[in-house]
């Protein structure tokens, strides 16, 4: 019989930056399902690779006077050597460079023209050249700005391919609200609301300003939008309208794509439209989760090196940093990246939990039976509650992972390690090596640790494949017991196991000196320029007299309360002592900044402009902001002694 197959793909990145950890997690996270799918005897298709067209990089290859192959050549080969480094198990790596793409989406750019879903028009509208995305006036933010990164758009105007969506709109929104494609589903009414509710409007699918994409074939004056040229990647990687792959019925439709949110209005609603009109089947399911944030901010190429995947992958062990930002990432939730947290949770779970676990039983065992274990038995107290623990496992881990909740699964193994190691605490073996009539209950307590961490080691070697065989090497589990089938069995490892002490597989980090030592690395490799993404400043608005600036009153005030506006995800409602009496000012900065990283801040407001509703509630003025690299906005924080209401001229 054929076996059950597994598709599973990443976004395909875009090489204009150098890779960071924020990559590293979907990478990280899919490679563990997609080893945890092997395991369980699935044949999975595991894809990843890189989008290697549009705009921004045909103007960053501009910038450094060379060809855009060549450009993204370089940073291609940037990103295999962090998967490689971070053990990514890849199947397929495509780049939309690639021959057969190109002509597969050529000729899926061709289908859906000669279906009627594509069709020419001129395109009025704006447009966010860090984005890559046009937007109608009605998608924009409250300022009028981009409303995926918050940045001015730019009116553009120009004979255009348009996609006709709304065929698709009722059939997408029941996909959102009705089936589990989804996950987190929370998020689905926020999709329908934003982008189905007001009228899903005609997707405008070529571009003439520029040359670096897939040309369309019958006017090749056009370019193919840069998303549909990147979405078709999940099935022209398997073979679709191409012969370089024969793997389409196979493997599609497919089982996970998972993006992170900034990308789930694509994958939501423009992918399963383009399947829609090529009347292909859709995705199952689409995983959502949040942004790897430092500071606050998202993790970015302009940040890349504060965290520098292999700076951290060198000290602490390549397992390490995928189990930590795996273990901190909540399916739909932002996790917040800190040196120390990381450093912590290493020595809470991996040196204090598992590696300890590990070593002390490896060391009873040598100490005690000279590393063999004898074959008489004693059961005991608390024997028969870890057992339990130990074998039911598997199903629960199982469950989560179907669930592509990573952090969950790796939640329930570690609760069977910290189980293990109270086993220890409960049953004292150092007490039972002291008494020769005790040696057979000491044997089966050894016994039930070893073969318990066989089963914890096993059910973890999809997510840290690099340190797990050397657990199975001390435990002495060979080849014979690791597998799926036996991390659902207690009892597996032979009764006379040997057991063979090795390194210290996870050593304790002092805290405080590694921090010390990773300030001193971030400093020197503190974002260098031209590390950074490029940051082009909005263009100048007309000249001003000082006496129309003299209008504007900008005051200094302190952020005495502040929460979230309900129903909005953008606004916070902030209460100011503004030194005049006080006043509220709603702002859009709830994306970026909690409530409490706010309270007891200065900040600078436009203090005399005129009161409006936001979301129905009265603001009084405005919070000063500036753009930042990340397409978000950082709050001006004035000196902290200024006296509130100061005057700022
Ligand atoms: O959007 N935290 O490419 P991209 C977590 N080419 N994940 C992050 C992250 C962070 N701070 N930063 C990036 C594109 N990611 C398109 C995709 S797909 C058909 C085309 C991860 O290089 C996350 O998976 O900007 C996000 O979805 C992806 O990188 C975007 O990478």
């Amino acid at each position: 019989m054929d076996k059950k197959t597994f598709y599973i793909t990443t976004p395909i990145y875009y090489p204009s930056g150098n890779p960071h950890i924020g990559h590293c997690y979907t990478t990280v996270a899919c490679d563990s399902l997609a080893r945890y799918k092997r395991m369980q005897g699935y044949d999975v298709m595991f894809l990843t690779g890189t989008d290697e067209h549009g705009q921004k990089i045909e103007e960053k290859a501009k910038d450094a006077g060379i060809t855009p192959k060549e450009y993204v050549d370089e940073k291609v080969a940037k990103f295999k050597k962090l998967w490689s480094y971070m053990n990514i198990s890849y199947d397929r790596y495509i780049r939309t460079t690639d021959d057969y793409h190109v002509k597969a989406v050529q000729t899926i750019f061709s289908r859906l023209y000669e279906k009627g879903y594509i069709y020419k028009g001129e395109y009025t509208g704006k447009y966010c050249t860090p984005c890559e995305s046009f937007w109608t006036e009605s998608q924009l933010d409250e300022n009028g700005c981009c409303p995926e990164c918050h940045r001015e758009v730019k009116e553009a105007k120009e004979e255009a391919y348009f996609f006709k969506m709304s065929p698709f709109a009722e059939r997408i929104e029941r996909l959102l609200l009705d089936t589990d494609y989804l996950r987190p589903k929370y998020r689905a009414q926020e999709l329908v609301n934003n982008f189905i509710k007001p009228g899903l409007e005609d997707l405008c699918v070529s571009r003439t300003s520029f040359k670096w994409g897939i040309p369309v074939t019958f006017d090749e004056k056009h370019v193919v939008y840069v998303w549909i040229d990147a979405l078709s990647n999940y099935i022209t990687a398997l073979g679709f309208e191409n012969d370089a792959y024969d793997d389409y019925k196979k493997y599609w439709p497919a089982d996970v794509h998972m993006v992170a949110k900034d990308i789930m209005r694509f994958h939501a609603i423009i992918w399963p439209a383009m399947l829609m009109a090529l009347d292909e089947p859709l995705p199952k399911h689409l995983a959502v989760h949040g942004w790897i944030t430092f500071n606050g901010q998202k993790m970015s190429k302009s940040l890349g090196n504060v965290v520098d995947p292999f700076i951290l992958g060198e000290r602490y062990g390549a397992d390490a940093i995928r189990y930590h930002i795996m273990r901190e990432m909540a399916l739909g939730a932002d996790s917040s990246f800190s040196n120390e947290i990381m450093i912590n949770r290493i020595n809470s779970d991996l040196a204090n939990g598992l590696g300890n676990l590990v070593s002390r039983t490896v060391a009873m065992a040598d100490k005690y039976f000279g590393g063999t274990l004898p074959a008489e038995r004693e059961a005991g107290e608390f024997d028969d509650e870890l057992i339990a623990e130990a074998t039911a496992l598997r199903a629960k881990v199982d469950g989560f992972v179907d669930e592509t909740q990573i952090n969950n699964a790796l939640a329930e193994i570690f609760k069977v390690v910290s189980r293990a190691n109270k086993y220890i605490d409960e049953t004292a073996p150092w007490v039972l090596g002291k008494d020769e009539s005790k040696k057979a209950r000491l044997a089966s307590v050894l016994y039930n640790l070893l073969d318990t961490i066989r089963i914890v080691s096993t059910l973890l070697s999809p997510f840290m494949p690099t340190d797990m065989p050397k657990v199975f090497e001390q435990i002495g589990a060979d080849e014979g017991t690791i597998s799926y089938e036996n991390a659902g069995k207690f009892g597996v490892l032979p009764a006379n196991v040997t057991v063979h002490r090795g390194e210290i597989i996870f050593p304790r980090i002092d805290v405080d000196k590694e921090i010390d030592e990773l300030n001193k690395i971030i400093g020197d490799n503190a974002p260098k320029a031209d590390d950074n993404d490029a940051f082009t400043p909005p263009g100048l608005l007309p000249e001003i007299t000082i006496d129309d600036f003299a209008k504007i009153d900008i005051r200094v005030a302190q952020v005495k309360e502040c929460e979230k506006v309900k129903k909005s995800k953008k606004l916070l409602c902030l209460q100011l002592d503004d030194g005049m009496g006080g006043r509220q000012v709603v702002s859009g900065i709830a994306e970026w900044y909690k409530p409490e990283d706010l309270i007891g801040k200065k900040v600078m407001i436009i203090a005399n402009l005129k009161p409006v509703k936001l979301c129905g509630v009265e603001s009084n003025g405005m919070i000063c902001a500036a753009d930042n690299k990340d397409g978000g906005a950082t709050v001006i924080f004035p000196d902290q002694s200024l006296p509130n209401g100061a005057k700022v001229r």
